[in-house]
């Protein structure tokens, strides 16, 4: 688990130190996933409730089966 830090726009690592672009502001994911900057990268996952890779959900129908 990596703990994330707040930086400015454009830098990244704990001490904010190294140059990275947030990626998040171009609104990458999915409208049902929340953006996560990574450093050199970003992460979609999508919200509570929605399926998918992260830059498709769709709302997960099979929540009532169980
Ligand atoms: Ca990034």
């Amino acid at each position: 688990m990596d703990s994330q830090c707040h930086c400015n726009d454009g830098f990244g690592g704990c001490s904010c130190e190294v140059p990275d672009e947030n990626e998040c502001k171009y609104r990458p994911c999915d409208v049902f996933a929340h953006c996560t900057n990574t450093l050199g990268s970003f992460q979609c996952t999508c919200f509570p409730g929605y399926d998918g890779d992260g830059f498709s959900c769709q709302e997960n129908v099979w929540n009532e089966d169980f």
